[in-house]
């Protein structure tokens, strides 16, 4: 199952442009509120530099693809309707897709930064709406429609719990379906006081403090300042960064990004993703119109913050949010190679404290089985099945029951 990650946050301010962008399909944007009313589903890329350079081998990704040293290992993203305030109580459209949001490893909450957007979600002048409060709005949202969920099932749990269950199994079982687990419950527990507390005789203000907490721990989330061209961006972006303290906020403008995509598309540009900089091919084959907007890409994005945020967005979601580690399995540990030759053929992201044993079941349940150990390529070295891999690691598993790849 590949890695997911969610776009949330209020209408318009830019998701769907960002999974455009991201996965350069054409799922449909306007300036009207609620343009997405069905999530839209799409293939983008973690990026990160790769191990052939190092080997000095030209490599045959297979899983992943390898494009001038560096490796683009495919994820999943969801672009989600948009929220408004009062969601949680049937305003809008996003509420109903809740459920599928957190169904995600992590989120990108998308701000307009610019604040172009007002309170019921229409875009206004520049500057007139305010991000940071819309921010809040949304994170309200996410917590009164999990403290709905788990009010919802009040009944269950106390059933359940009368009949000597443990509460964090209880909750867990039915919080599943949302990707929440015992470890998460428990931790939510322990900082906000309540373990040991009797469910039932919760107060409605322990109720939405302990979702918080769940959310909190079970949705990790990095917030995108999105429209950060606009001129009014710059202001609120340093509010967003001094408020959310215990969040990292990435300025991005997904609308130069999915510009740039869409010119190396038609060949006008050459331009990595995440890269700072790119670069014009053709000049002559570009309109007045488009030559000015790159140049203001250029400018204004470029030579303001370096890139246009949106794969450094999901480069942080995933190495540092989620604290993802590659690593490349071989069966040939010589050359680098699988049985039929194919040289660093695949790329697997690992949660972190992953082992070699949980490697080897990500690989194929068969090759567990009959796990002996596996050859760490750059040292020679026999790891056994508990060895925590690193990022980077180039691995051999050698097993009775099937060979590596
Ligand atoms: N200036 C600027 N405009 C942007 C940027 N990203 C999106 N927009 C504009 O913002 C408007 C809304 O964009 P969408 O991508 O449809 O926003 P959304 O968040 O998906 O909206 P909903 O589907 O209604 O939730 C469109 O007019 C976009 O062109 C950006 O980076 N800069
Ligand atoms: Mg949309």
């Amino acid at each position: 199952m590949p890695i997911r990650i969610g776009l949330i946050g209020k209408t318009n301010t830019g998701k769907t442009t960002f999974f455009n962008a991201a996965t350069l399909q054409y799922a449909e944007v306007s300036s009207y509120p609620f343009t997405t009313k069905q999530p839209n589903y799409g293939t983008t890329y973690a990026i990160t530099p790769c191990v052939c350079r190092e080997f000095n081998v030209q490599d045959n990704p297979r899983n992943s693809l390898c494009i001038e040293g560096y490796r683009h290992i495919p994820i999943e993203l969801i672009d989600l309707p948009g929220l408004i305030k009062g969601a949680w109580a049937g305003k809008g459209l996003g509420n109903q897709f809740l459920s599928v949001a957190s169904q995600a490893d992590a989120l990108i909450h998308v701000v307009d930064a610019s604040g172009s957007v007002d309170e019921e979600g229409k875009i206004t002048k520049m500057g007139v709406g305010n991000p940071l409060a819309d921010f809040y709005d949304i994170q309200e949202e996410l917590v009164m429609w999990l403290m709905r969920l788990i009010d919802r099932q009040d009944d269950k749990i106390v059933r359940n719990l009368k009949s000597g269950k443990e509460f964090a199994e209880t909750l867990a079982e039915v919080l599943q379906g949302i990707k929440v687990n015992e470890y998460h419950i428990e931790e939510a527990l322990k900082q906000t006081g309540l373990r040991g507390e009797e469910f039932d005789k919760w107060t409605m203000l322990e109720d939405k403090k302990f979702a918080e907490k769940l959310l909190e721990i079970s949705k990790p989330m990095i917030v995108l300042a999105n429209k950060m061209d606009l001129e009014t961006a710059g202001a609120n972006f340093n509010i967003l960064r001094e408020e959310l303290t215990n969040y990292m906020v990435i300025p991005a403008s997904a609308e130069a990004e999915l510009a740039l995509r869409r010119a190396v598309q038609k060949g006008y540009v050459r331009y990595i993703p995440g890269e700072e900089d790119f670069k014009i091919v053709s000049e002559e084959q570009l309109t007045q119109e488009q030559k000015k907007a790159l140049e203001f890409i250029q400018s204004r994005v470029f030579g303001e913050y370096m890139r246009t945020g949106v794969q450094f967005a999901i480069n942080v979601a995933v190495f540092k949010l989620l604290g993802m580690g590659v690593v490349y399995p071989v069966s040939d540990p010589a050359k680098l190679a699988d049985r039929s030759g194919k040289i660093l053929p695949d790329a697997y992201l690992m949660p972190p404290n992953s082992t070699v044993r949980d490697l080897a079941r990500t690989i194929h349940s068969e090759l567990e089985k009959g796990l002996l150990y596996a050859i760490d390529v750059r040292s020679g070295l026999r790891l056994p099945g508990d060895y925590r891999i690193k990022d980077r690691d180039v691995l051999s598993i050698v097993s009775t029951t099937r060979r590596a790849v």
